[in-house]
This record gives structure tokens, sequence and C-alpha cells, in this order.
């Protein structure tokens, strides 16, 4: 799969136009233009189906299809032909939906984190898990992954014709048994501190039994939402990509920066590395406020567009970015060391072409620090106004079909 979100919203000339808007200054119309993009019908959703190996996940897709398994282009079904990489079908019923067929979660051999990364794991707009027989630790571990990145999806419990034969041979009533089954997989979520998804008790081999007309009208009517929050959870990358030329431009405006707050540390005067680099970086960071800084005016448009009031767009700007501490530790760092090379320079103790490199070289490297961080924190708040634009929903739980359906 393209790991690009980014071609799938917008064609390379809409993407260079925003790029140039962007690069012009003219933030407004490039974050409406991205909000507007959202009611497009014809973005590709990506389904991954998932689960331990022989859990039935072809013959699900398979069936989802209205394909045999040996039909051409069908799915391939049984251990000695299990899929090795990830394969994508196209879902008839729903135009723009690709069901993809992953390899079984314990079939390759891998730990789970190296499974996830070799079936790019985060790249699925939505998942389905495919569970046979019980509830597995790899059920609990997926449906956790999914849930952390903000992603929604649906719980199978496969083969249900298995039970239903199983039950009438042991003279349990059927109805009982698969209130057992859901019961037994809503306390396996609550367990491993999952939000319970939606559930479907399925026969990949019936398409009008069991759970499977409801799990196919649930992906219908969830679709909107499916679309809405892959959409949303796409604009920060989208935003970057946007971005990425004016970065281009302004990290060199940076790198000038930081090689003037060095060099002018090379005039021989003690005081200089803590004058430059005061100097130089807070310059440079009055003109990354400038370039990038969003205008009342600008805010107050789009708060009218959207009706959230400024002061939640403030608010949703300003979030903390979670690297924004990890940094610190080395400006602080940087700025004690200019301090005192400057100290040392007043005494006149030591050797001044010693203290002239040194003074210039942390100079240099306090002021591309801070104005680096200064340039992505300015840039993650436009991204973060791009984001607030739309509705937060946290955890995404889908509940078309409640879970407690019998
Ligand atoms: N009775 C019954 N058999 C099923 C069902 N779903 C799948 N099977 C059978 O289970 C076996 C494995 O099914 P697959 O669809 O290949 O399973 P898979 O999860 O794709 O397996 P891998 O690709 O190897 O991970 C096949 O023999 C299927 O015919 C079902 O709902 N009921
Ligand atoms: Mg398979």
């Amino acid at each position: 799969m393209a790991q690009s979100v980014l071609p799938k919203y917008f064609s390379d000339t809409e993407t260079r136009s925003l790029q140039t808007g962007y690069s012009n200054g003219d933030v407004v119309s490039v974050i409406l233009r991205i909000k507007r993009v959202e009611d497009s019908g014809n973005v590709l959703i990506n389904i991954a189906v998932l689960g331990d190996g022989g859990a039935g996940k072809s013959t699900f897709i398979n069936t989802m299809r209205g394909v045999r398994s040996g039909d051409q282009g069908a799915a391939p079904v049984g251990g000695y032909e299990a899929s090795v990489n990830p394969v994508g079908y196209p879902y008839p019923s729903l135009p723009n939906v690709q069901l993809w067929d992953l390899p079984g979660s314990n079939s390759l051999g891998f730990e789970m984190s190296r499974y996830l990364k070799q079936v790019q794991f985060e790249s699925y707009d939505f998942y389905i898990i495919v569970s046979q027989s019980r509830f597995r630790e790899s059920d609990g571990e997926l449906s956790k992954k999914i849930q952390q990145q903000g992603k929604g999806f649906y719980y199978i419990r496969s083969k249900i014709d298995n039970d239903a034969y199983s039950m009438q041979m042991q003279g349990t009533d059927f109805g009982e048994g698969q209130r057992q089954i859901r019961q037994d997989c809503l306390d396996n979520f609550h367990r491993v501190s999952v939000e319970p998804p939606a559930i479907f008790l399925i026969s990949g081999l019936e398409v009008t039994g069991y759970d499977f007309p409801k799990l196919q009208s649930a992906l219908a009517s969830d679709l909107p939402k499916i679309k809405s929050t892959a959409y949303r959870l796409a604009i920060p990358r989208m935003m970057q990509e946007i971005q990425r030329p004016r970065r281009q431009i302004l990290m060199w405006c940076i790198i000038l920066w930081a090689f003037l707050s060095g060099a002018l540390g090379v005039l021989r005067l003690p005081t200089l590395p803590l004058l430059t680099a005061t100097l130089c970086t807070v310059s440079g960071w009055i003109y990354l406020r400038r370039q990038l800084g969003v205008s009342e005016r600008e805010l107050g448009i789009l708060s009218g567009a959207v009706a959230k009031p400024v002061s939640l767009l403030k608010a949703d700007m300003d979030r903390p970015s979670p690297h924004k501490l990890q940094l610190l530790v080395p400006k602080a760092l940087l700025l004690v060391v200019i301090v005192a090379f400057t100290v040392v320079g007043l005494t006149g103790t030591f050797p001044p072409v010693l203290l002239i490199v040194c003074g210039a070289v942390s100079s240099l490297a306090f002021t591309l620090l801070v104005l680096m961080c200064s340039l992505d924190d300015r840039l993650r708040s436009v991204q973060n106004l791009a984001g607030a634009l739309f509705d937060e929903t946290g955890v995404t739980v889908y509940r078309s079909v409640a879970v407690s359906t019998a």
C-alpha cells in the first residue's frame, strides 16, 4: 500500500496549488479547501481483515464479494494457499471500499510488532478482526492497537455454523449459546481494557445466515463515519505535505541565521557569544512568528466558516506537542555553555582562540535548535488548527449494530 495519504484526496495539481497557496501565506483558503474535500464521496477506504491464520478471513472476503474460493479473482482459501502479503479486493456493494486480506497474525512466525510493520498496520482506515472458536490474546492486542490510533473496528466470530452444530449435538439452545458467546467477547474486551466494538457471529459460508446481513448493512451505514474519521486522522500528514516547500525555505533561512549567530561570535569580543546567540535567536523567532502566525482576522474567518468559537480554535492550536519537553534539556544545556564561555571570556583566563571557536559553535547550535523547534511548533499549530475544524470524537466506536444483538 502507498504510504502517503495525500494522493487519496488531492491530485498532484491540486497538491501543488495548495502548496503554493500556503507558501503565499493564504492559510485560510488552504484550510477551507481541505475542509470542503471531507464531503467528497470519491475517497478510497481501505479495510483490513485480520486475525489468526485459518480464522476464515479469505472466506469472509469472498462471501462479502459474492465469489467463491476458486473463482477467478477470489481470495485463496485454505492452509496451503495462505495469504503471505496483504492483498486488496474491491467490495462491489460499496464503491470505493477495498477489503484487504491480511496474512494470519500468527502465521509469519514474527512477533507482533514486526507483523504490524510487515502488513503496514497503520495504513488502513478501518479493521475487521476475524476470530474462530474463542477470543485470542492477539485479538486483544490488535484491538488495542486499533483504538490507540483512534480508528474503529468490528469483531467477527466466524464459523458460527460449527458452533451451531456442536450446540445441537449437545442439546444446547442456540439462542442462549449465541448470547454466551457475545458475553464472553464483551468480557474479554473489558478484560483487555478495550471499548467493545460491534460484534457479529457469522458463518463465512452463508451470506444470508446468522449476523452476516447485519454486518453488511452496518458497514454500509457506518461508512460515512469511517470516511470522516479517516479524513480527520489524515489531516496532520496532509498539512505536513502542503507545508513542505515553505518549511524547506524557512529551514534554509534558519541555517543562515544560525551561521550568522556563530560567525559574529568570531569577532574577538568576550560578550559576543551570548549577545549574538540572543539577538539572532530572538530576531529569527520574531521573523517565524510573522511568517507563520495566524492572525485574529484569519481565525475569525475560520471560526465563522465552521461555527466554532475562536477561543476553542486557539486552544486546539496551542495544544502542546508531545516532543516539546524532550528538547528543553539540550536547549538549556547549550544556553549554559554559551553563558559559561561568555563569563570565561570576560575573565580572560583561557586562550582567546579556544573561547572564540567554542563560543561560535555553541551560539550556532543554540540558534539552530531553538529556531528549528519554533518552526516545527508553528507549523504544527497550523496542522492542529486544520484538525480543529473537524469534530473530535476520541475513541471511535462503531455500534450500528448493538453488541447485544441476539
Ligand atoms: N464451517 C466453516 N468453515 C469455514 C468458515 N470460514 C472459513 N472456513 C474454512 O476454514 C478454512 C480456512 O479458511 P480461510 O478463509 O482460508 O482462512 P484464513 O483466515 O484466510 O486463513 P489464512 O489465510 O491461512 O490466514 C477453510 O477450509 C474454509 O473453508 C466458516 O464460517 N464456517
Ligand atoms: Mg487467507
